[in-house]
């Protein structure tokens, strides 16, 4: 993949990281401690078939680093990739908040962004259906900001007090840790066929959300209701949104799991590459506001986690553009020791009283206490501000940070009462002054109990096709579950929210949707607390549908970054691959040549081609989209190779874009198994025998990649 552009170093964070790195290339091997070590293949022995000597101190030196490399993983959101970037306002936003990095629009303010898996080890693959987390660390010159969101804008609890009870059942079972990185257990399903405040969020992991093309396409949230606050002392509300220049795009299940066998780094790797070409990825911040005197003007609750506010309600007003344009240098230093916590914050930002925002506040100090080993955490190069830092907190493991002086307290004289506070004026944080008044009570607020209607919302927003893959999610998943009442409870669930979307998942399970009456669902009510208290309220009936909770009309972006497999073997027509190939680059598409065997392979004019992947090393679920140029010899040997065949038949399935010219268009047809002038006549198969026509059919093959995927082909489900 050659360079588009050369990367930008604007990063200040990134410039300020350099102190950190290390460079070997032209050094000496040493030890720790500068020693420079002469033979690093052998352990000292009381001679050469003898023992080794306990004195060697440079074997326990190597041993004992090796031994203590590794840190607990994050119990939730092990896997990720990150890369650096930067963020710009459009224009001053001070009318709604005082931060100073939402002001000046010359100001590049660096950024840290991690996206993960959630459930999944750190070894498991990408493609698992699971929700994406897209955590941001802003370093602002007032301090590091850290939007800690995910690639949905709900979530599947209200209380953070369930979360660990959350996560245990979607993490492997305890008794055989299986399954890895999947939700399709008794235990996941057993717990969220019980905890109906769930039902909205398991619409959006149902969905083709939940198994993202990319990183780079895939929308992001806060999720809480935060809150913005302005010099005056005025404060809205506030719901986050990342919106991807790329579009929201997602695979499907089939390929995900085809994928997670081909490449389980696949969007790891494709973040890395679309940086490391200069395909910078770009999103905008977008903000929804609702004044605080309109709080309660909604029919849920502002504070519920497991509500979004409708963007025909409340309109995502772009603010500002995020663009990622450096990898890393070393993954375990920036991207696995990196802490996030909703608690950094900066002036003009502040929290609501969400009970799921509340207990995260205390959750993600704690975790790096043990992930990282202790309170120093922010003292770790990613972790630094850029901002400076001045306090009295001192010592404790590993501190790095030399502090000169007597005084490490507050109030001093000896100091001259350094380092001072800083009013509101010098840019001290205050919190906003929200009047709180109510009796301690351990209840959760009736306003928070429609546990349906957004679930029948994002059900009713849906095209066609995402209907179909929702309901074949809920088959697979529930198909894998066990225990027939779980089953039973989760089509009870379903009917709630659409008696469709139920009979068509009990279809898939053998089963018949079982009627509500006399089932006792919510088990989660408090041992003093009256069942009638808890009941879920009726799903409304003017639910309508809401635009933006569909991926069926992605913007038309081009066809920048897309993969594009060209399929060939010795004697593949030379015009015929030079115009395609040409015409793809001038786009920005980037071309795998796949042939039966890797090294060279020779076109029609005797030039001899280089080749980026064998039959055995690609497979078309890494495409976007397939081509079979032409040229006699060439797709002769391809028939001959089952690998080719099930190539062009599999990208078919997943509804790709097939394209083929002269001798290619019969690959197309022996691959067809379902007659081949259907797959000829399908929508986005581009074929012409004709040659004359090529500039037309890439043209045409192009338009199609931007389409993207052609869901008409799909069987319809009953
Ligand atoms: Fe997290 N979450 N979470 N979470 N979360 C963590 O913090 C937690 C929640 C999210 O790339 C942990 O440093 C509780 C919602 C992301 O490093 C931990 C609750 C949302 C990441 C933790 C939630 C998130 C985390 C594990 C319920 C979306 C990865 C490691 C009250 C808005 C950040 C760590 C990264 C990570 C706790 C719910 C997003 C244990 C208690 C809702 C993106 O502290």
């Amino acid at each position: 993949m050659g360079k588009i552009k050369e990367p930008e170093n604007t990063n200040t964070k990134v410039e300020e990281l350099a102190q950190n790195r290390l460079d070997s290339q032209d050094q000496y091997l040493t030890t720790n401690q500068g020693l420079r070590v002469s033979d690093d293949q052998n352990s000292l022995k009381a001679g050469p078939r003898g023992a080794t000597l306990l004195e060697d101190f440079l074997l326990r030196e190597k041993i004992t680093h090796f031994d203590h490399e590794r840190i607990p993983e994050r119990i939730v959101h092990a896997r990720g990739a990150a890369a650096h970037g930067y963020f710009q306002v459009y224009e001053g936003q001070s009318e709604l908040t005082r931060a100073h990095f939402l002001q000046d629009p010359s100001v590049k303010t660096p950024v840290f962004v991690r996206f993960s898996t959630v459930a999944g080890s750190r070894g498991s693959s990408d493609l698992a259906r699971d929700v994406r987390g897209f955590a941001v660390k802003f370093y602002t010159q007032e301090g590091n900001f850290d939007l800690v969101g995910n690639n949905m804008p709900v979530f599947f609890i209200q209380d953070a007090i369930k979360f660990p009870d959350f996560v245990h059942a979607v993490k492997p079972e305890p008794n055989n840790e299986i399954p890895q990185a999947a939700s399709a257990h008794d235990t996941f399903w057993d717990f969220i066929s019980i905890t109906p405040e769930s039902m909205h969020m398991i619409m959006w992991v149902m969905s083709d959300r939940a198994i993202p093309r990319s990183y780079r396409m895939m929308e992001g949230f806060g999720v809480h209701t935060f809150r913005f606050i302005n010099a005056e002392g005025k404060a809205r509300f506030v719901k986050f949104h990342w919106k991807p220049l790329l579009g929201v795009h997602s695979v499907v299940w089939d390929e995900a799991q085809l994928i997670s066998g081909r490449d389980p780094d696949f969007h790891r790797r494709d973040l890395w590459d679309a940086i490391e070409g200069g395909a910078y990825p770009e999103w905008e911040l977008g903000v929804q506001i609702v004044e605080e005197e309109d709080e309660h003007k909604f029919d849920f609750d502002l504070l519920d986690s497991t509500k979004l506010i409708p963007e025909e309600l409340v309109p995502v007003i772009r603010i500002g553009k995020m663009t990622l344009n450096h990898n890393p240098d070393n993954y375990f230093a920036e991207t696995e020791q990196v802490a996030f916590h909703l608690g950094h914050l900066v002036p003009g930002l502040d929290f609501t009283n969400d009970p799921l925002l509340q207990g995260r506040l205390f959750s993600y100090t704690d975790t790096q206490l043990s992930r990282l080993g202790g309170p120093n955490f922010q003292e770790i190069p990613i972790n630094r501000p850029i901002a400076p830092v001045h306090n009295g907190q001192r010592d404790g493991h590993m501190r790095q940070t030399i502090n000169t002086g007597r005084t490490s307290y507050n109030p001093n004289t000896l100091s001259g009462g350094c380092p001072f506070q800083a009013g509101q004026d010098m840019g001290g944080f205050t919190s906003y002054a929200e009047r709180i008044d109510g009796q301690k009570v351990r209840a959760r607020s009736k306003s928070f109990l429609d546990h349906y209607s957004q679930a029948k919302l994002f059900w009713n927003s849906q095209s066609d096709h995402e209907k179909t893959h929702l309901v074949k999610a809920l088959r697979f998943e529930l198909g894998k579950v066990a225990v027939e009442a779980i089953q039973q409870r989760m089509l009870i669930h379903l009917a709630q929210i659409d008696a469709q979307l139920a009979s068509r998942v009990a279809t898939g399970l053998g089963m018949d949707v079982p009627c509500w009456e006399g089932v006792q669902l919510n088990l989660g009510v408090p041992a003093d607390a009256d069942p009638a208290d808890y009941q879920p309220t009726p799903t409304r009936k003017d639910v309508g549908r809401s635009a933006a909770l569909s991926m069926a009309n992605p913007p038309k972006v081009g066809i920048k970054t897309r993969q594009v497999a060209i399929l060939a073997a010795d004697g593949v027509d030379a015009t015929g691959l030079t115009t395609l190939k040409e015409a793809l680059s001038q786009q920005g598409a980037i071309i795998g040549l796949v042939a039966p065997h890797l090294g060279k392979i020779k076109t029609s004019s005797g030039e001899a081609i280089k080749v980026d992947a064998s039959l055995q090393t690609a497979a078309s679920v890494l495409f976007d989209a397939v081509y079979v140029p032409g040229g006699q010899a060439s797709v002769e040997a391809l028939k001959q190779e089952p690998d080719a065949l099930r190539f062009v038949h599999e990208a078919f399935m997943h509804c790709k874009p097939l394209g083929a010219s002269g001798e290619g268009v019969s690959l197309l047809k022996a691959a067809a198994h379902g007659g081949a002038e259907a797959l000829l006549s399908s929508d986005g198969v581009i074929t012409s025998e004709n040659t004359s026509s090529l500039a037309e059919l890439v043209t045409g093959f192009m338009d199609a990649m931007e389409q993207g995927r052609f869901w008409s082909r799909e069987k319809p489900l009953p």
